[in-house]
């Protein structure tokens, strides 16, 4: 090794030390969400290459170590020296902390994962990394370690191809989960597709006994992801309107296409980074689609009176949308940066959707004239609805504070320390009641499978007894009504039976908070009880169980012999009181699963899907999706 690499390696130490010091402040978490997003990171360089026009394919690998490869096929990373560290551009990118992509002229970084921080984060956090270019007829290679550089760039062959492979395996020690899900990835995988027309992007999981693959490829783009997230749904017009254009520094792309069903289906990106919290570009999209379909509306003289004018929810409801903008320096805001805030993406995006939308209308006069009688018909059946609510509001006292007689509630009347366990069946809230600590823990059981809210409007849903007793329980109202400083517990604990129509019930709560109190997960509020699956007694000693992996685990620790009771739990029912306050609902020992749904397009997915109409797309998605077939957020 030279004297000048020795020189290198404390630069690197300087710099990338700092990442495996705090690997949380550069990637997230060291959860699987931290691990899966390293992968991210890399490729978020090959589409860039992408956008910049050099590469139309990209081929992401899991190995058999849980190690991940990329390779692309654009220009491969500079090889040469650059001026100003004296070192091969290669070596900047995995080496110098905020470099990647930001180097040579021509093409500009619009991609990059949450964080932005690149490949240098990557290499920090693994073991090994080795990076191949191909370029100019040379196989360049490097190696790292841990940020470290262990050989310098080097010539290793030829080769009649150009593009960059690079091969990582994240380190053990930093990373409490180190073994990448297949799903996890191709769901992340599809939408960068969809939202990079023309790239190619495969998936392939080379480890044993997993081996699979599939490959993503959109020639419509977004138009193809409108008609992917209605695929579950019966459109309400053959064409998915698509628009596109630049204003201001902005690109702005936009697809939509109404539904039959009721709710809105807005997803917003910015660099392809999904924007759950939305923020300009979302404001100017509402802001130019209520104002276009309103100004039509009037022109063809079915929106002639002013008080026939159309709000913003009317020309959404049953909408499937989405917004993708490429800006040089996005601004972020909100406390988990997921909301955009550079202003002129709003002027952008209005102009771009009102410019081809006006089009759009004049040149299909019978879609526009079917998506215009949707939102009158959202505009009648939202009047007839506030005035349910109205009703419903005076006869039940959603209003006032009169609790539903079947909670049994805390003691305590702070809510910061108040929980709601919902509890599937009155048999199971019986024991619940047993086991709760009463000072903390409200108990509300439900009768059998509440309504299916995907195929109600609200006025219906508030005719519906359990769901009535929840509102009133949490004390905050719903839709425009919620207010989440009047809710009563600050955690809302769904358990249900380890089966699948406790998977079915929790579903459809989830689905019904996702819908009308979104804060409430947004928030953090909602969480998911773990009981457990099995009690396994041996030598007088017990063990709770919660999934088939954990106990294959214990019998390896354990062995299989002797084992004096193997038990399992079909049911809370079966559970007696003092085994449910000890498993699951003690605050000591519980496992509570936060729910979760900064990844708005899955949940999305998994809701409609399970919930909808269509048969065929739904035995589909069961199908690719074994996990969520048992509804496990
Ligand atoms: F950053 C990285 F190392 F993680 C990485 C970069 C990983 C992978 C799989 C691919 C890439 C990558 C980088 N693919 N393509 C490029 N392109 C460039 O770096 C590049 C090439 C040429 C020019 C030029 O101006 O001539 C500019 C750039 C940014």
């Amino acid at each position: 090794m030279s004297a000048e690499y020795n020189e290198n390696q404390i630069q690197v130490l300087e710099g990338l030390e700092a990442v495996r010091k705090r690997p949380g402040m550069y990637i997230g978490s060291t959860s699987a969400k931290g691990l899966h997003h390293l992968v991210y990171e890399i490729v978020d360089n090959s589409v860039d290459e992408a956008l910049a026009g050099y590469c139309s394919e990209i081929t992401v690998k899991i190995h058999p170590d849980n190690s991940i490869s990329v390779q692309d096929n654009g220009r491969g990373i500079p090889v040469g020296i650059q001026q100003q560290k004296g070192i091969s551009a290669v070596e900047v990118v995995f080496t110098i902390l905020h470099a990647g992509g930001k180097f040579g002229g021509g093409g500009y970084k619009v991609s990059g994962g949450l964080h932005g921080v690149g490949a240098s984060v990557v290499n920090a956090l693994s073991t090994s990394l080795t990076v191949n270019v191909h370029t100019d007829g040379k196989i360049h290679e490097q190696h790292y370690s841990k940020g470290n550089v262990l050989s310098p760039l080097t010539v290793i062959g030829d080769t009649e191809i150009n593009g960059t492979y690079v091969h990582f395996l994240p380190d053990a020690e930093i990373f409490e989960e180190t073994v990448f899900s297949y799903d996890v990835l191709k769901q992340r995988l599809r939408e960068t597709a969809f939202l990079t027309k023309g790239l190619k992007i495969n998936l392939i999981d080379l480890r044993e006994g997993m081996e699979q693959e599939r490959s993503f490829h959109y020639e419509g783009g977004i138009k193809e992801f409108v008609e992917y997230i209605n695929k579950s749904r019966q459109g309400l017009y053959p064409e998915v309107f698509y628009g596109s254009g630049e204003k201001d520094g902005v690109l702005v792309e936009v697809a939509f296409q109404h539904n039959d069903g009721y709710a809105e289906s807005i997803f917003s990106f910015v660099n392809n980074i999904n924007t759950p919290d939305g923020g300009t570009h979302l404001v100017g999209f509402k802001a130019g689609l209520t104002k276009t379909l309103n100004d039509y509306g009037k022109k063809i003289g079915v929106l002639k009176d002013a008080d026939k004018k159309l709000s913003g929810d009317d020309v959404r409801e049953g909408i499937s949308a989405v917004i993708s903008i490429k800006v040089e320096e996005p601004q972020f805001e909100g406390q988990t940066k997921a909301k955009l805030g550079t202003s002129e993406a709003k002027g952008a995006v209005e102009s771009v959707l009102s410019e081809y939308l006006t089009y759009f209308l004049e040149e299909n006069p019978s879609v526009a004239k079917t998506i215009i009688e949707k939102g009158m018909m959202a505009s009648r059946a939202r009047d007839a609805a506030r005035k349910a609510r109205e009703l419903v509001r005076r006869k039940t006292g959603l209003e006032n504070t009169r609790l539903p007689g079947k909670l049994t509630d805390c003691t305590s009347k702070d809510p910061t320390e108040c929980e709601i366990y919902i509890v599937e069946g009155n048999s199971a809230g019986g024991s619940a009641i047993k086991a709760r600590d009463p000072k903390t823990q409200a108990i509300l059981p439900l009768k059998g499978k509440i309504l299916n809210v995907e195929k109600a409007r609200l006025d219906r849903i508030l005719g519906s007894e359990e769901i009535k007793n929840m509102i009133t329980a949490f004390g905050t109202g719903i839709s425009e009504d919620f207010d989440i400083e009047k809710l009563r517990y600050h955690k809302i604990v769904i358990m249900t039976d380890a089966d699948v129509d406790g998977a079915h019930i929790r579903t459809l709560l989830l689905t019904f908070f996702y819908r009308y109190m979104p804060q409430l997960i947004e928030d953090g509020k909602v969480y998911v009880a773990q009981p457990p699956l099995y009690r396994v007694e041996k030598n007088k000693k017990h063990y709770y169980v919660y999934d088939d992996a954990q106990l294959e685990a214990l019998y390896n620790e354990i062995g299989r012999t002797g084992i004096k009771e193997l038990q399992r739990y079909k049911g809370l029912g079966e559970m007696d009181y003092d085994q449910l306050r000890d498993t699951t609902m003690a605050v000591e020992h519980r496992i509570l699963k936060q729910v979760d749904i900064s990844d708005a397009v899955l949940a999305d997915q998994i809701f409609s899907m399970l919930m909808g109409d269509s048969v065929e797309p739904r035995r589909e998605f069961i199908a690719e999706n074994a996990q969520y077939a048992e509804m496990d957020f």
